[in-house]
């Protein structure tokens, strides 16, 4: 078969709604391209522990301390499905690791912010959490299997970690005065960032026609944004409290709130680098790979000693 018929075929499997797995024949940019999205989508979920790692010893009980342990470990969990989910492409994990504490693989924006108060366990939970999920609901119907079956556990997770934000929030919105400016004031720094999230707009995002077209990517990232809005609009009234955006309205022509224009300068920045936190995360990232480097050689030096003994 020729390169334009196996292409076409692969379309015509793509549009039948077929699902694509490891073995299959695929473009060399269709590999390429979910080779980017799920290893920046693995880096996102490692590098989202660090936020939330930094706030563990200085939970305000036990059960809340648990509460986020079992989030974070959630976290790394979703990079190992994630990570595998891209091995299963021909990639080294090792290499996309590198490429991550090299400065050369993107992880999401959100967590170049820092997480200063209690209240951001909740914003986070509540709003970064929310749009992954989603992006990420999306996401279970991507056209490669791997991809959407790691997915679907991941989902069942994250709705978890959006109620524990969100019930952090509903704690601090009913107590003292203190604990309400708390409240408003993380959600006042996480609103935007998390709106970023989504990615640049329709006309602006270079990969999406062709993600679209091969059903990579399901929903628009305009769309998924417009999404998020709608349902947390309610969510921030039950909490009483306010999103910072004066242009936030509900239009009833559209059936959905306006709202403002996104600082797309702040996005830029970010994914350059120069966010607020971007070289701290990279090296507390690098450190922690480095530490951890004992505990891969005796699990190298276990399974070594364990395939001797079998052979
Ligand atoms: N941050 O053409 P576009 C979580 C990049 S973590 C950084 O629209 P695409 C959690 C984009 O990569 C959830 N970079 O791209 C964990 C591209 O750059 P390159 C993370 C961004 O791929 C712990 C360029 O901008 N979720 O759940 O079609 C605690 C042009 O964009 C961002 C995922 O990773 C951004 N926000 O669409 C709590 C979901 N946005 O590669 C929570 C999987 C865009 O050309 N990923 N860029 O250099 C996706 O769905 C898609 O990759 C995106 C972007 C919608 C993010």
């Amino acid at each position: 078969m020729t390169i334009e018929e196996l292409e076409r075929k692969f379309q015509d499997r793509i549009d039948a709604e077929e699902k694509i797995e490891a073995k299959d024949w695929m473009p060399e940019e269709y590999r390429k391209t979910l080779i980017r999205q799920i290893s920046q989508h693995a880096h996102s979920e490692v590098v989202g522990m660090l936020p939330e790692g930094n706030w563990v010893t200085r939970a305000p009980n036990l059960k809340r301390k648990a509460i986020l342990l079992a989030k974070i470990q959630d976290e790394a969990g979703h990079g190992l499905y994630l990570y595998s989910a891209a091995e299963t492409l021909g990639v080294e994990r090792d290499s996309l690791i590198d490429d991550l504490h090299s400065g050369k693989a993107k992880y999401s924006s959100i967590f170049n912010y820092p997480a200063i108060s209690w209240a951001d366990m909740g914003a986070i939970g509540w709003l970064v959490d929310g749009a992954a999920i989603m992006n990420q609901v999306a996401l279970c119907r991507t056209s490669y299997g791997p991809y959407a079956r790691a997915m679907v556990r991941i989902c069942k997770e994250e709705s978890f970690h959006q109620r524990q934000g969100y019930d952090i929030l509903l704690s601090l919105s009913r107590g003292n005065a203190a604990q309400k400016r708390m409240c408003q004031d993380a959600i006042n720094r996480w609103w935007w960032p998390s709106l970023m999230m989504f990615g640049p707009n329709d006309a602006h995002s270079p990969h999406s026609a062709q993600s679209m077209k091969w059903k990579i990517k399901r929903v628009s990232n305009d769309e998924l944004r417009q999404r998020f809005v709608d349902m947390t609009v309610p969510q921030c009234e039950i909490l009483g409290m306010k999103l910072p955006d004066d242009k936030l309205k509900w239009n009833p022509e559209r059936g959905h709130y306006d709202f403002g224009e996104i600082d797309w300068s702040e996005f830029n920045n970010v994914l350059k680098g120069n966010g607020p936190c971007n070289k701290e995360r990279l090296a507390d990232r690098l450190n922690a790979h480095l530490d951890g480097a004992w505990v891969r050689e005796a699990a190298m030096a276990h399974s070594e000693k364990r395939a001797r003994r079998t052979a």
